[in-house]
């Protein structure tokens, strides 16, 4: 599946789960170089991993480092993307200009998307997904078209309100894309764990998602199945607070021309500025959760397959 020139390179616990089919749980590394502050990004990153292992699974944050794309990092390896000058935000369309470069990526949604399924990867763990911004019709994330072609297990705690959510679904929807609420029968807005916004399908068990998953594309669907698990109450800002420091930054970005790829990491640190840094410790919070649901249904996923014959 993988073509012999492919530049993937595995950490000896992500090589080994392979190898034994355990489940595997892949990590984004956008959040950790451009989402948060460091040492918060090395912690988070550190913590993400350790949730996947108490879970029973392996987790493999992806990352471009010393030329390859590296599929589960080492410790120094983390520390060295963490604390990284001059990191890129690596999808889609800029694999081989890091790659020939040597430069350093944290790979976005989408990236990391596609570098876990040629390493045959099922399940994805991240925060929120890019989507269509607000007041900006065709800045469209990647992550949406990539969901629309990835056969794969997204769990994330829906979209920040800083995007057009109603759009976002919409463009969900037309790439195919199976928007499942955890427990929850509204997409939840990554602060706040609603959005008004009504959902189509919930499921409240690990088992049941992968039940779903295993349907959708044994009937040749390939693309992905977005699992939205909101942040836990004690967390959760309330949405009218945090729509107002959006507004805010969204003007603070148009009077800074700030566009393209630099407009989600400017609108995350200006926000997390403007809420006096209690953004973050939602952001961690349910990153966590989002990293130990992911490994249930990675598990899920596992399971049944090692009770069939083959
Ligand atoms: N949304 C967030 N936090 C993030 C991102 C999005 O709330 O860290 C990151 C993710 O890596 C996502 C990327 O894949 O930004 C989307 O960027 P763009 O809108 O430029 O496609
Ligand atoms: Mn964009």
């Amino acid at each position: 599946m993988i073509p012999s020139n492919f530049p993937l390179s595995f950490s000896d616990p992500v090589a080994r789960a392979r190898v034994d089919h355990r489940p595997v749980v892949a990590l984004e590394s956008t959040v950790i170089t451009h989402g948060l502050p460091y040492p918060d990004n090395l912690n988070l990153a550190r913590d993400l991993e350790n949730e996947i292992a108490g879970e029973q699974a392996t987790p493999a944050t992806i990352a471009l480092l010393d030329g390859k794309i590296q599929v589960g990092l080492t410790s120094s390896q983390l520390e060295r993307l963490a604390t990284a000058e001059g990191a890129i935000k690596v999808s889609r369309r800029n694999f081989g200009l890091a790659l020939a470069r040597g430069l350093v990526g944290g790979t976005t949604v989408a990236g990391t998307m596609h570098v876990a399924h040629q390493a045959g990867i099922q399940v994805f763990a991240t925060g929120g997904i890019g989507g269509v911004h607000r007041n900006a019709p065709f800045d469209v994330s990647n992550d949406l078209m990539e969901l629309g072609r990835t056969p794969m297990v997204v769990v994330c705690a829906g979209a920040k309100s800083i995007l057009d959510l109603p759009a976002t679904l919409e463009v969900l929807e037309t790439q195919g894309v199976l928007v499942l609420g955890y427990q929850t029968d509204e997409f939840p807005a990554f602060f706040s764990r609603t959005s008004g916004l009504a959902l189509s399908a919930r499921s409240d068990n690990p088992e049941d998602i992968a039940a779903i998953a295993r349907a959708h594309w044994q009937v040749g669907v390939d693309s992905a199945i977005l699992v939205v698990n909101p942040l836990a109450e004690e967390v959760a800002l309330d949405y009218g607070e945090v729509e107002s420091y959006i507004r805010t930054a969204l003007q603070d970005a148009e009077e800074q021309g700030v566009h393209g790829s630099s407009m989600t990491p400017y609108l995350l640190a200006r926000i997390n500025e403007l809420s006096g840094g209690r953004t973050l410790q939602a952001n961690l919070a349910l990153l966590r959760s989002n990293a130990r649901l992911a490994a249930r249904i990675a598990v899920a996923l596992v399971l049944p397959g090692l009770n069939r014959t083959m």
